[in-house]
């Protein structure tokens, strides 16, 4: 499961114009090894390669992002439409039904054309964005009538948070002026987060009304969250904070979609700074999620914080640790600074999501981690990654469970990645591949172990599954034998 800007490359071939991503990495220590996605995994020039990568590590679906200055170079309704951008994305849906997968396409992850930042600021101008992304997904639904799992938008956590707070992704707006002419940390990541939840509705509202009834498929968003676990485990305060922080995250996006509004503790933190809903825009959110696409990665121990928190905190008063009041730690050292593995976690978090929002479908649409000075290694050990066998086993299990024991309906399962790719601001040294790319050698190839363990492992599951349901299925030979004595008495 991969992203364009990610893995595509060739950003300036067949028509593409260049999205805030080829802008933001221009600007120099924007990006840790001063890369940009120019080349990336060199996959828009090698679907067919990685099609077959796909086929033989038994992968039964793919999760994309079209790259939208692909096929609206500048952006707008108004703008041409390249139709070499649209006849790219068909032949790969095309080619990959051919190959017995499923395609699931992402409109948006972060790469909007520069055009529109530049026209009318982007994601903060909501008449115009919000138009503009209405327009690209009619044209996409309408070109590609084999998808049947459509995605709006990636993280907008991130485009928020990393884009207009932190400014640390594309297009870098932040108060800290060291880093950036523009931006306000306190307010722009609001309206952004509005402004995408209302573009969301918009083509929600499309593909049900025009293409939904003859196409026959689902559409829905991808939010990103951690799991929680309160720092003092007694304190009342911290366990409170554990909640708070999972509605910064996800709640942010999902109660406006489950029940059409910002979280309570959301309002009372950020006041008139938080956006409000006319009546219309909650008839376009509110109930606009044909499933719930979940990317989950981590955990973190939660402290609460006193007092007033400053105009710019964005997680809910309060700090997130690796190490809890008791010495113990959340998991094991990865390459991300943000990153350590704790599969109960992404258990717990499962819960946590099907109660609040009454057991909605699940696609867990991303998972993975990345090792600790992987990029270090040569080749051959870089291949023998068990640290992320471990990962991947202990987090399907846990899902599993969720499933099995706790009645959580998660219906696939996509691990993040299927490549080593551009990791946004950490450039190429940090890797989440099940798939090793040599950058140094023409982006070659090499499947790791991990990529080998996905397939059993889901096979093992499933076979479980059956022989556990086959075994209920049978009357259990104790209550058969009741049975005939009762019937002889
Ligand atoms: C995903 O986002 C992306 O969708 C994908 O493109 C990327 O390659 C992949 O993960 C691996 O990084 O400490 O509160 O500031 C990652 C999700 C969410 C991770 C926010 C970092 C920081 C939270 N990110 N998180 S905080």
């Amino acid at each position: 499961m991969l992203c364009s800007y990610q893995i595509e490359g060739s950003t300036d071939v067949d028509g593409r114009g260049p999205s805030i991503w080829d802008t933001f990495c221009a600007i120099p220590g924007k990006i840790a090894d001063g890369s940009s996605g120019v080349v990336a995994c060199d996959s828009y020039k090698r679907t067919k390669e990685d099609i077959a990568l796909l086929k033989e590590l038994g992968a039964k679906c793919y999760r994309f992002s079209i790259s939208w200055s692909r096929v609206i170079p500048l952006g707008g309704r108004n703008d041409p439409i390249n139709q070499a951008g649209i006849d790219h994305y068909r032949q790969f849906v095309d080619d990959l039904l051919e190959a017995g997968i499923t395609p699931f396409i992402t409109l948006f992850h972060w790469d909007l054309p520069d055009a529109l930042d530049k026209r009318y600021g982007g994601l903060l101008n909501k008449e115009e964005f919000t138009a503009d992304f209405e327009n690209y997904a009619r044209l996409m639904f309408k070109s590609i009538p084999k998808c049947k799992h459509w995605i709006t938008f990636n993280e907008p956590w991130c485009s928020a948070i990393n884009g207009y707070n932190l400014g640390i992704f594309a297009p870098g707006h932040t108060s800290d002026r060291n880093k950036s002419p523009v931006g306000d940390s306190a307010r722009e990541p609001w309206i952004v987060g509005h402004n995408i939840l209302i573009a969301h509705g918009k083509a929600v509202k499309v593909y049900r009304e025009e293409f939904k009834p003859t196409q026959g498929g689902e559409i829905g968003i991808t939010l990103n969250g951690d799991a929680t676990y309160p720092w003092d485990p007694e304190d009342p305060a911290d366990i409170e904070a554990c909640d708070r922080k999972i509605e910064f995250a996800i709640s942010w996006f999902a109660d406006p979609i489950y029940f059409g509004d910002y979280p309570a503790s959301m309002r009372k933190q950020l006041g008139e700074r938080l956006p409000t809903f006319t009546e219309e825009e909650v008839a376009l959110v509110k109930g606009s999620n044909d499933f719930y696409g979940m990317n989950h990665y981590t955990a973190n121990y939660i402290k609460h914080r006193k007092g007033t928190p400053p105009e710019d905190d964005f997680l809910g008063n309060l700090e997130t640790l690796f190490y809890d009041k008791n010495g113990n730690c959340i998991g094991p050292e990865t390459q991300s600074f943000w990153l350590r593995p704790n599969a109960q976690g992404f258990r717990n978090l499962l819960n946590w999501l099907s109660k609040r929002y009454n057991y909605p479908k699940i696609y867990v649409t991303e998972n993975g981690t990345s090792l600790k000075g992987e990029s270090d290694l040569p080749l051959e050990q870089a291949l023998e990654d068990d640290f992320r066998c471990k990962y991947f086993h202990d987090y399907v299990h846990a899902m599993a469970k969720a499933v099995e024991e706790d009645g959580v309906n998660v219906k696939g399962y996509m691990a993040w990645s299927l490549l080593d790719n551009f990791e946004w601001a950490d450039g190429y040294v940090t890797r989440f591949g099940v798939t090793y790319v040599d950058y140094k050698d023409n982006c070659k190839r090499y499947p790791k172990k991990s990529a080998r363990q996905m397939k059993p492992l889901f096979d093992s599951l499933i076979k479980k599954a059956e022989v556990e349901a086959a075994e209920a299925a049978k009357p259990a030979p104790a209550v058969a034998e009741e049975q005939a004595e009762e019937a002889d008495a």
